[in-house]
């Protein structure tokens, strides 16, 4: 028996959107061999280099349709109030009404592909249901990896089991109408004219962020833009942590990281769970667990090598789609900053010949790689434990150039949710606009989430007061302070295992550490940077808290805060203002 209202909208769908045919996903290999070959056959696939990609594919996007698009983005809450400043509002009936010209036989001699996802793994009560309707075999064959799909979570909704409803159809790809619509109130998403992965894989942004923030609210968990890793220490102690970074700020690589071989040597090693989303829920212990509700990785290719994060190229050596990366003459793929010198000649993302020296990137900045999760080498055992794993440490972190130092820890959860509330950081290619330019991203939420982000913070400090002493203590990390030249002064990547181990170490009230207007930050022997051969300016400006410039950024802050009006919880501008006092 079916499920009987999963099957009127899949009729209703069909109705408006008047497919050729209909086609269950059942996620099988025949069905992802099928779906590829045709992929492959309309010319939107590129099989790669068997030998050197087995089961990979290139695929090259409209030049139009290479990123999210925020102000094509929009949540349709019924309340206009619920949306908040930061999120493109639209009353529902009205989306309704200019999105139904746009579907109206928007999938005429298609197919109409129904897939159904789980997100989160099978049998965890932390999982939960999607179904996207579409026309692109190309999202079919993404949300294959992304996502547990097909007959696990037919079997997980049963015949009366709720789930969220996905509507994309690829339509003519015209910028100028493509919408990313989220109407909460109905736990759907409809999304026309893009068939990027932000816009288009409805289980990532739309989904496992925006829709899911909103039940979050409604049932008290967390549904945050967030890397979940495992760091062991040489005694073999495990602590779980989450980390909120912008898109394209390293949160794959930090994932994913591999120590130095002195601390691989002592046994330390870092386990990867989850490199983009975490739901977090309390356990019967009052602790929050974090489950990863996707099962591959969508991650930035230009600037992933063999150096920089071994285990994503591992990740990708097989299964994988890439998209908008350059090709070479032997069927392999090459990127802007994956090693060694540029061969002499390629085929750039958008099918062009391209030769070093060429005015433009081979690959787009915003390339991607979707590789199954299970792939990494540095996957944790722990990935698909039903009840997740248990969250010690949050870390907010972004780009900036200056003020922010390495690392500092906030003094407590509400300090903590201010800190995240305020972070900033300078823009990247994963979202159209202008590179460079700082802005706030509160949470790394401010394009993800799902409703007005005033009572987003206030559901932070809800959380919080839930869990109590029992919450995860609240760093804050910049990689990308710059010297007067440019240069970053902190070498990153695996390097970086000597700030997760001083977290590490202050989740067990160990660590020393020195009070600042700001936080605490680590004592310069507790970096434990000594052979990093730092000069002694670097680690100055590593760990400097200048009181000028945290003036400034508190004069700043205080203005952003306020921009949220009545709804604002009062405790945030307290903490802005316990900083001002602190600064002197
Ligand atoms: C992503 C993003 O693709 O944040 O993960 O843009
Ligand atoms: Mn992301």
């Amino acid at each position: 028996m079916g499920h009987k209202s999963l099957e009127a909208w899949v009729e209703d769908v069909a109705r408006l959107t008047n497919p050729a045919a209909i086609e269950w996903c059942d996620g099988s290999d025949a069905e992802s061999t099928r779906i590829n070959e045709l992929l492959v056959s309309t010319g939107d696939f590129i099989r790669l280099n068997p030998e050197k990609h087995p089961n990979s594919f290139l695929a090259r996007s409209d030049p139009s349709d290479v990123a999210r698009v925020e102000d094509r983005t929009f949540i349709c809450s019924r309340v206009e109030q619920d949306a908040g400043p930061t999120n493109n509002w639209c009353a529902p009936q009205a989306m309704h009404e200019t999105l139904r010209p746009l579907l109206a036989g928007a999938m005429r001699q298609k197919t109409m592909y129904v897939v159904p996802y789980l997100l989160g793994p099978a049998g965890s009560p932390l999982s939960k249901v999607g179904v996207e309707l579409t026309d692109s075999p190309y999202v079919v064959a993404n949300l294959r990896i992304m996502t547990r799909m097909g007959q696990v979570a037919l079997q997980e909704l049963g015949t009366s089991g709720s789930f969220s409803r996905g509507l994309h159809a690829v339509g003519t790809l015209d910028p100028q109408h493509r919408y990313i619509s989220h109407f909460p109130d109905e736990n759907l998403v409809i999304s026309v004219n893009s068939n990027y992965g932000g816009n288009a894989l409805l289980s990532k942004k739309c989904f496992a962020l925006r829709l899911a923030s909103v039940l979050a609210r409604d049932e008290g968990w967390l549904a945050e833009h967030m890397l979940i890793l495992c760091l062991t220490d040489p005694t073999g102690r495990k602590t779980y942590i989450c980390a909120a970074f912008p898109s394209a700020c390293g949160k794959t690589n930090l994932a994913m990281l591999i120590p130095p071989a002195r601390y691989r040597d002592a046994g330390w090693k870092v386990e990867t769970i989850g490199d983009d989303i975490a739901w977090l829920k309390f356990g019967a212990d009052g602790r929050l667990y974090a489950i990863n509700p996707e099962a591959g990785f969508f991650g930035v290719a230009p600037g992933t090598s063999a150096r920089t994060n071994p285990n994503a190229i591992a990740a990708c050596s097989a299964n994988t789609i890439f998209t908008n990366v350059a090709l070479q003459p032997d069927g392999t793929v090459w990127w802007e900053g994956i090693g060694g010198t540029p061969p002499e000649h390629l085929i750039d993302w958008r099918g062009q010949p391209w030769q070093p020296g060429s005015k433009t990137s081979a690959a787009h900045p915003n390339s991607r790689f979707t590789a199954p999760a299970h792939q990494a080498p540095c996957i944790s055992p722990d990935w698909e434990r039903p009840e997740g794993v248990p969250i010690s440490a949050i870390i907010f972190g972004g780009r900036r150039a200056k003020v922010m130092p390495l690392v500092y820890q906030a003094f407590n959860w509400q300090h903590g949710t201010y800190v995240g509330a305020t972070m900033s950081s300078e823009k990247t290619a994963a979202a159209a606009g202008t590179v460079g330019e700082l802005r706030r991203d509160p949470m790394a939420m401010l394009p993800f989430c799902g409703y007005h982000m005033a009572d987003y913070w206030r559901h932070w400090l809800e959380v919080g007061q839930r869990g109590g002493e029992k919450m995860p203590k609240v760093f804050h990390v910049n990689w990308f302070r710059k010297d007067a030249q440019g240069k970053f002064f902190w070498p990153g990547f695996g390097e970086s295992i000597r700030v997760l181990k001083w977290i590490a170490e202050r989740c067990r009230g160990a660590g020393a550490a020195t009070e600042t207007p700001i936080g605490w930050l680590p004592t310069v022997e507790a970096l434990d940077a000594a052979d990093l051969g730092l000069q002694q300016a670097a680690v100055d400006a590593l760990l400097r808290v200048d009181r000028q410039e945290w003036q400034d950024e508190a004069a700043v802050r205080g203005d952003y805060l306020g921009s949220f009006g009545d709804k604002l919880p009062a405790e945030l501008l307290q903490e802005n203002q316990a900083l001002i006092s602190r600064l002197g």
